[in-house]
């Protein structure tokens, strides 16, 4: 039933299913592998803002572009706490925490964010980092230090990446992901939709994803959000039935993977949200901000939660896994 070699025509043939029919078959892939109703709930702090050396097209946290935010160096633990209790009181079962950096180095700011991941770690909450490219040790030591999760994601088809960001390669960030998957991390990792791509790059970066064995456990579906100073700054904004037909073919592809509607959902109706829960989504970023944009706040998620019949996801801890407790 799980999938490692689907072909690229395949998922193409699925993203171009007539709507109804391909969100009718999604829902049924949905409600067969995972809890139905329940969506897990992740909340996003940047620990330090702005400033990047690579050149990614859509990102306004890189030092190439001049855009408007907030560049700050890595914020203090304390600081990471309170955003993490402030998550969990909205709800929230897991802080993932972003540096715009293009890769780590083994220095303070490192030992500090393994100090920041024991921290939450502690207060019983999934934790996830994205940090840009990691080598072996350093997963090891974040595995080690409790983390649950690393995000990094490849965005788009391996053709399309090359137009967008110059400064590094898809190999690269497969090799950080071999990583992350050794030191025995759950793997997250998706892409965006909005930035010029086709219906192909979109199904050939699907098709890099399910080869993976095992799957990313959880994919984010990121619409672009076009900010001011960077070079995607007018691109069009994408049509609900795109993201629908995204999150579908994820869902369909990728059957036991926790599909995350991530970015863009500020500029998405409840309905054209429900649709996506609809065929599969089961995963939100929550909290009024993501990175260094705007995003719905957690009451207005609960309120969102309540008319359509969803529940918050528990946090699944370590602890929780390994003695067969369920969650
Ligand atoms: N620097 C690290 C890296 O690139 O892996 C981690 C942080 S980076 C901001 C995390 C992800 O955010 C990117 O891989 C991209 O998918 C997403 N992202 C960044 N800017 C975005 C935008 N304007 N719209 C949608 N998604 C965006
Ligand atoms: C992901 O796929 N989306 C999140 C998270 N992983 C790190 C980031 C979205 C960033 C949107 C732009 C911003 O707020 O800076
Ligand atoms: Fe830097 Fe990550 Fe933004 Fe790329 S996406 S510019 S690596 S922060």
């Amino acid at each position: 039933m799980i999938r490692h070699n689907w072909t690229k025509e395949e998922i193409l043939d699925i993203y171009n299913t007539p709507l109804l029919d391909l969100v009718y078959r999604a829902a049924s892939v949905h409600r067969e592998h995972n809890t139905y109703g329940e969506v897990q709930v992740s909340s996003l702090l940047s620990i330090k803002t702005g400033g990047c050396s690579e050149d990614c097209s859509y990102c306004p946290q890189s030092a190439k572009y001049h855009t408007d935010i907030d560049i700050h160096a890595l914020v203090s633990t304390e600081e990471v706490v309170t955003a993490a209790m402030k998550a969990k009181e909205g709800g929230a079962s897991r802080l993932c925490m972003g540096a715009a950096w293009r890769e780590v180095r083994d220095n303070r700011d490192f030992d500090r964010i393994l100090e920041m991941v024991k921290a939450v770690a502690e207060m019983d909450m999934e934790v996830c980092c994205t940090l840009g490219m990691i080598n072996e040790s350093q997963a090891k030591k974040l595995a080690d230090a409790g983390l649950y999760a690393y995000n990094h994601n490849l965005d788009s088809s391996e053709d399309f990446y090359k137009k967008i960001i110059s400064t590094r390669s898809y190999a690269d960030r497969l090799q950080t992901l071999g990583h992350v998957r050794k030191a025995g991390l759950s793997v997250c990792c998706g892409g965006i939709i909005g930035m010029g791509e086709s219906a192909e790059d979109r199904a050939s970066m699907l098709q890099v994803l399910s080869a993976m064995n095992p799957h990313p456990e959880s994919v984010p579906v990121n619409a672009l959000v076009p900010v001011k100073g960077t070079p995607l700054e007018s691109n069009e904004k994408i049509s609900t039935w795109e993201m629908v037909r995204m999150i579908a073919t994820v869902r369909i592809v990728l059957p036991a993977s926790a599909v995350r509607l991530s970015a863009g959902r500020t500029e998405m109706s409840t309905e054209a949200q429900a649709l996506c829960f609809m065929a599969g989504a089961n995963s939100v970023f929550a909290g009024d901000k993501l990175l260094t944009t705007p995003n719905p706040a957690f009451n207005e998620d609960l309120e969102m939660f309540t008319v359509l019949g969803l529940k918050p996801m528990q946090a699944y801890s370590k602890a929780k896994k390994e003695s067969g407790i369920p969650a």
